[in-house]
């Protein structure tokens, strides 16, 4: 280990010392802060000289942290994969003539204030990514590959140079939760799927994917202790086709996935209402009363299901399910659900989301559930998923819980965008591209204090999508706007700006075959 840090700040040193033998280039002029950057961000400052990725480019991260090298390895990946090189981490070859840099470093500078922060130096022979943690150093990643031009310049010298403007870059999240959610319940998604929308997510800085893992239709996620979840409630999803779940092993496939993109999964099992799956798998659970008997349900309806409340054996099964989902879950949160519990009687449901919610705290994790949970005597761990009711969020926030902003009307990814929107549904509107960018998260809830907002998350429910091409189609592009609303400055947002950088998007988005909906409110450059 010593003597692979000796070697690289060896090669960093002779770099700077040999640099005055070499043929300068005169790089056309550039502006970094010209370059369409989503989320923007805070500060940049342009030095309109180039740093000439090339193949001889070589990256080096500090050691003392693994994940640095390994945050190195996905910048490698992703620069080896677009440009046709083989480029490595850490690792020098005699061959080799070095003569730039890329140098991912963990720093402690006090001007780098949360742990997703970072700061960009950029100059003609070094391009230094300073952050406090691999997670910042993650951020910073993603900012640099936004920052490669699409064109190499091709006669600059006898091989491609990609210049990437010099300056500065200086980044951070103004909230710490950034996140979209998917349905796996209404429809199913396969891992490969739920992989792909991690990658397009991670690219725009989100840092939570939520997974609504189970519904009325659907139970998608093994439970060990309790098979027929799956074997009986997996089994169905709407429109009548035929389901799936994620087995145990997949699941932690899909979480060390998202962990290596510095993501965060939330389970989320929705209760007590939307549970007939879990109630149809094992009856005891089915509350009676109101609540339809359960049967394999395929059409779109909500508000007919309920848990009991009332009885032991329900809470030993929730103890069980929690307890295994926490041993799946690295991240601080379970979500608990509790919307739209309609056939459930109200003490009924104040004594369950009390309930539960201490279940969740017993097996090590913080509370989330949609804005109804509010209405019970909440512990201020837990939080508070505004979608609909602006009132039971500031409820919570006033017994000083934390609040992720989602609003339907906003936030909502399967709302369609117009009225020739081929998928989606419209009880809350519908959110052209604009309309989903043109707010402010901060500013949702009149009273809601900055500081107890966790940050913003869209939602995109199933009950229209079953596969990639119709998740891109709602998701993209009102997701990419999304992750600017959550991690840039007021400020630094504007609809004008927004709508040229996104229009810039299109490269990107067909290099990774993504089926964005082609909005005519954006001049897409081809
Ligand atoms: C309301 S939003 C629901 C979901 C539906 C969604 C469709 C929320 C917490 N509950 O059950 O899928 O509308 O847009």
């Amino acid at each position: 280990m010593l003597s692979r840090a000796v070697l690289i700040l060896a090669v960093v040193i002779s770099l700077t010392a040999c640099q005055s033998k070499k043929k300068e280039i005169n790089f056309p002029k550039t502006d970094l802060s010209a370059v369409a950057l989503i989320p923007k961000p805070v500060k940049t400052v342009s030095t309109h000289s180039a740093f000439a990725l090339d193949s001889n480019t070589v990256i080096f991260t500090s050691l003392a942290d693994p994940k640095f090298e390994k945050a190195g390895q996905f910048l490698a990946e992703k620069v080896n994969a677009r440009l046709g090189f083989d480029l490595s981490v850490n690792t020098t070859s005699e061959e080799k003539d070095i003569e730039r840099v890329i140098y991912i470093n963990q720093s402690d500078s006090i001007s780098l204030k949360t742990p997703e922060s970072y700061q960009l130096y950029i100059k003609k022979d070094s391009i230094y990514l300073n952050a406090k943690t691999a997670a910042g150093a993650f951020r910073g990643i993603q900012t640099l590959r936004q920052l490669i031009p699409e064109q190499s310049n091709d006669t600059l010298t006898n091989h491609p140079l990609w210049l990437i403007p010099t300056g500065k870059v200086f980044d951070e999240p103004q909230f710490e939760y950034r996140g979209a959610m998917l349905d796996v319940a209404r429809h199913f998604f396969t891992i490969e799927e739920v992989k792909k929308f991690i990658d397009l997510l991670a690219y725009y800085k989100y840092n939570a994917l939520h997974l609504h893992l189970t519904d009325d239709q659907g139970w998608r996620l093994e439970i060990k202790s309790w098979p027929k979840l799956t074997e009986i409630g997996g089994q169905s999803e709407v429109g009548g086709g035929e389901g799936g779940f994620f087995t145990q092993e997949d699941y932690k496939g899909l979480v060390q996935y998202a962990a290596d993109r510095h993501m965060i999964i939330i389970p989320e099992i929705d209760m007590p209402g939307h549970t007939n799956a879990a109630s149809l798998s094992y009856p005891f659970l089915h509350a009676g009363g109101k609540a339809d008997k359960p049967r394999v349900r395929t059409d779109m309806k909500v508000g007919y299901s309920s848990f009991h409340a009332r009885k032991d054996t329900v809470y030993a099964f929730l103890d069980d399910v929690i307890g295994e989902l926490a041993e799946l879950t690295p991240g601080p949160y379970i979500h608990i659900g509790g919307d739209e519990s309609h056939v459930t009687k109200k003490s009924d449901y104040l004594y369950f989301v009390e309930k539960v919610e201490k279940i969740v705290l017993k097996h090590g994790k913080k509370a989330i559930g949609w804005n109804e949970i509010a209405q019970a005597k909440l512990d201020p761990s837990t939080i508070a998923q505004l979608w609909n009711e602006p009132h039971n969020a500031m409820k919570a926030a006033s017994g000083g819980s934390k609040i992720i902003i989602s609003p339907a009307k906003k936030a909502y990814l399967d709302m369609k965008y117009d009225s020739l929107s081929e998928y989606g549904l419209t009880w809350a509107g519908m959110i052209p591209v604009d309309v989903g960018y043109n707010w402010s998260p901060e500013d949702y809830v009149e009273g809601l204090p900055k500081n107890q907002i966790l940050g913003i998350e869209a939602p995109l429910w199933s009950e229209t999508i079953s596969n990639s091409d119709e998740l891109e189609y709602l998701a993209f592009p009102r997701a990419i706007g999304y992750s600017e609303l959550g991690w840039s400055n007021p400020e630094n947002r504007n609809w004008e700006d927004y709508k040229q950088r996104l229009a810039k998007q299109v490269p990107f988005l067909n290099r990774m075959k993504v089926n964005y909906y082609p909005s005519k409110q954006i001049d897409w450059v081809e």
